[in-house]
């Protein structure tokens, strides 16, 4: 049946006679009954993603996609008068993750079905998500965000595991989403729930009683960790994944011919950061109960497991105590203390230890000393891991270590977001890009064909107005399509360095005051979730939002400098965002951002990177040369040097520096007073002068410089469009397909 017929019948009238919202749930059950067609035969090895996060944005475009109908859908519903992009805004966007590591494993699960392989996620299902973010009185606010609706892309399944906490059994309950691969076959994503859990229990914001693990242990996903209750949370919520998954793959493994003596035959299990690690001692309690040995258990289990770091930053590198462990999961106890106990026999060195000397449990250690792989998310931070901070695990194991440089999927991030220039990309240089990313180096060609130069800059100034027109709808704000688009959009850390960002946009609004106005006019826009719990990060978005309130209403400035927080930052606004970027702000403090993936997605819709040589920065630099990107700032060795002297003194910088100096005293101006609070402005600005742990004042005038050189080079319109052609042409290294490929080479090899 052709797809009219399919959602007609569903419909039960025609689509003119049908309303948006029908259209879609009806496009939704067409689409989900033909994912579930392609499903990938198992063959012998299965890949599982295990993943606290998976930040899989809205489904139904990228599904159509994938599934080679999008075009024919589209068509045919305009031919019945019915637009494709309203439809779009109908789906709510699951919200299941938090930032790159959770939109990562999306883009992965993404290119594992695309590129055949038989792979699937394991997850929760967090029912009122990370959180929502509203902007009031220039704070912001934490409120629940709930997406799951009566008919959803989830589909409810038979599958259920019992999950003893301590003395608390409960049984889970999977729900499916399929996962398609461009022109390929599909997998699914297994996120696991709790019937009895209930939302009616979260009052005031995102305040619930955390002891209630019944109804709250899939309501959020990173629930408050400020208090005990809330860290024991965590661990609920922790095991409650890595026991269902566990279960999951020993019965899948075992229904596909496995005896469980070579389940590494059968299963690889990539653990996705820390959040998953008990899935290791778990997997060994239950092969021993299912009669194997303990050691044999702990040598199956150590050729299954993979595990992927992150992030160096200490903050992430979980440590639980023992008590808490024992408190829910003290049935893993015993095994962490024979992992522990193994360790130290074989090793006199008490920092690879599981257990330490304060009874503190490293979940990174165990992923070490019992998994075959350890990698690294780009070269750079790899490197660090060897050198550096894993480098006692590294001298025991040189070989199980590895780098797997990030990638993104070019489906959602040039097709979907990007329609105009993936049209430009067909006309030149065909289609073949869209398997073979690397082709993609074919427009380099026409570097200096003036045609396709004005065609270019043509697609990017259409991308802008359309952004223009989004945030006129939704935030209320009138931008200049014609102004540089500077964006910054990321979660918000200050490791980041917002920040930095935000006292260029001090001292640009000071010379502008003083009567030296851009040539072209600038346009800064953020967007950036602060954790409820992390205060500096909340101040540094109270500045932001303040700096726009104060700016955008300023007729002597506004003109020439505009500044925008988008609220509630998400995959449905970055695809709205990356598209009409003209300069990408990937200013991290060198060696903290492990590799960074909107930079990638930015170069690939033609933005030039302005960053400092960190995580995939590096990369990118090398790919496209000197020539065509903007780096400053201190080099990784140089950080790591202050931090091993300890001879960093932001007020130093702050003293010697009047342009610093201006910009830090502007936080507690009488302008910004008068618009924000007291409390978070001064707690900013004694943070920056007095500890500056991420180094801002060090980078400061390094950034200013290298920003008014992307913004003078911006003016010479022809040059700047070659240097978003060698961008363009140079992102194939960045699809998640050629990562996925290495995975499977080098580690899972299925
Ligand atoms: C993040 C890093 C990013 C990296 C993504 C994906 C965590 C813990 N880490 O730099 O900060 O791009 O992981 O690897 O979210």
């Amino acid at each position: 049946m052709k797809i009219q017929e399919l959602l007609e019948t569903k419909l039960g009238k025609t689509i003119k006679e049908a309303s948006n919202a029908e259209v879609y749930y009806a496009l939704l059950h067409v689409v989900q009954n033909m994912a579930k067609d392609k499903e990938v035969p198992v063959k012998k090895k299965k890949i599982y993603y295990i993943s606290a996060e998976f930040l899989i944005g809205k489904l139904l475009s990228n599904n159509m996609i994938n599934l080679g109908i999008y075009d024919d859908v589209k068509k045919m519903l305009a031919e019945n008068g019915k637009d494709i992009c309203e439809i779009e805004e109908i789906e709510p966007e699951p919200s299941l993750g938090n930032g790159g590591l959770g939109r990562l494993a999306a883009c992965f699960l993404d290119s594992i079905a695309t590129l055949g392989l038989s792979g699937d996620g394991v997850g929760l299902n967090y029912h009122l998500g990370l959180f929502k973010q509203e902007f009031k009185d220039e704070l912001q606010n934490a409120v629940p965000n709930p997406w799951i609706e009566k008919e959803s892309w989830l589909t409810k399944t038979e599958m259920s595991y019992p999950v003893t906490f301590g003395n608390l059994t409960v049984n889970s309950r999977m729900y499916d989403i399929e996962v398609t691969g461009y022109n390929n076959q599909s997998n699914k994503l297994h996120l696991f729930d709790l019937e009895s859990v209930d939302d009616s229990i979260v009052k005031e914001g995102i305040d619930f009683d955390k002891e209630e693990i019944e109804k709250n242990l899939t309501l959020f996903l990173y629930p408050d960790d400020s208090d005990d209750a809330g860290r024991l949370l965590r661990i609920y919520q922790q095991y409650f994944m890595v026991s269902n998954g566990a279960q999951l793959i020993l019965d899948e493994c075992v229904a596909r011919g496995s005896n469980l003596h070579d389940l590494y035959e059968y299963a690889v299990i990539q653990i996705n950061d820390t959040h998953p690690t008990m899935v290791i001692p778990e997997l060994i309690r239950l092969l021993v109960a299912r009669g194997i040995q303990m050691d044999e258990a702990i040598e199956i289990v150590t050729k299954t497991c993979a595990y992927t770091n992150h992030t160096i930053l200490a903050e992430a590198l979980e440590k639980w105590p023992m008590e808490y462990l024992k408190k829910v999961v003290p049935q893993l106890v015993p095994i962490i203390e024979i992992l522990d106990d193994k360790v130290r026999r074989k090793f006199d060195d008490e920092s690879v230890v599981i257990i330490d000397k304060n009874d503190v449990v490293h979940m990174a250690h165990i992923d070490i000393h019992y998994g075959f792989s350890v990698n690294g998310v780009a070269s750079l931070h790899t490197e660090i891991l060897k050198d550096t901070e894993l480098n006692a695990f590294y001298k025991i194991y040189p070989e199980k270590f590895n780098n797997k440089t990030n990638g993104i999927t070019f489906r959602r991030w040039l097709i979907h977001c990007n329609p105009e220039l993936t049209a430009l990309l067909d006309e030149l240089i065909g289609t073949g890009y869209r398997e073979n990313a690397e082709e993609l180096e074919k427009l380099l060609a026409y570097k200096d064909d003036d045609a396709v130069i004005e065609k270019l800059l043509s697609v990017k100034g259409d991308n802008k107005k359309a952004l223009c027109d989004y945030l006129k709808q939704t935030q209320n704000v009138e931008l200049n399509p014609e102004s540089i688009f500077d964006i910054q959009i990321k979660r918000l850390h200050e490791y980041k360095r917002q920040q930095m960002n935000a006292l260029y946009v001090i001292h640009k609004y000071k010379e502008i005051k003083a009567g030296k106005k851009p040539s072209t006019p600038i346009t800064v826009i953020f967007g950036a979730k602060a954790a409820p719990a992390y205060v500096i990060a909340k101040d540094i978005i109270h500045l932001i939002l303040c700096l726009q309130e104060l700016i955008n209403n300023d007729p002597e400035v506004s003109p020439y400098l505009k500044v925008v927080m988008i609220e509630n930052y998400n995959v449905t606004k970055a695809e709205k965002l990356i598209p009409a970027c003209d300069i990408s702000e990937q200013i991290s403090l060198a060696s903290k951002e492990a590799s960074g993936t909107g930079n990638m997605k930015f170069m690939l819709n033609g933005a030039l990177t302005l960053g400092t040589e960190d995580g995939a920065n590096v990369e990118i630099h090398e790919l496209v040369g000197d020539d065509n990107i903007f780096v400053f700032g201190a080099s990784s060795e140089e950080v790591i040097k202050h931090y091993e002297n300890a001879d960093y003194v932001s007020r130093d910088f702050y003293e010697k520096d009047e342009t610093i100096k201006e910009a830090v005293d502007f936080i507690t101006s009488k302008e910004l007073l008068a618009i924000g609070h007291e409390e978070n402005l001064t707690r900013l600005q004694n943070e920056l002068l007095n500890k500056d742990w991420f180094m801002t004042l060090l980078d400061f005038k390094a950034y200013t410089k290298k920003k008014e050189e992307a913004l003078k080079a911006y003016e010479d319109r022809k040059a700047w469009a070659k240097k978003m052609i060698v961008n363009i042409a140079k992102a194939g290294y960045f699809s998640s397909d050629r990562t996925i490929a290495e995975y499977n080479n080098d580690i899972w090899h299925a």
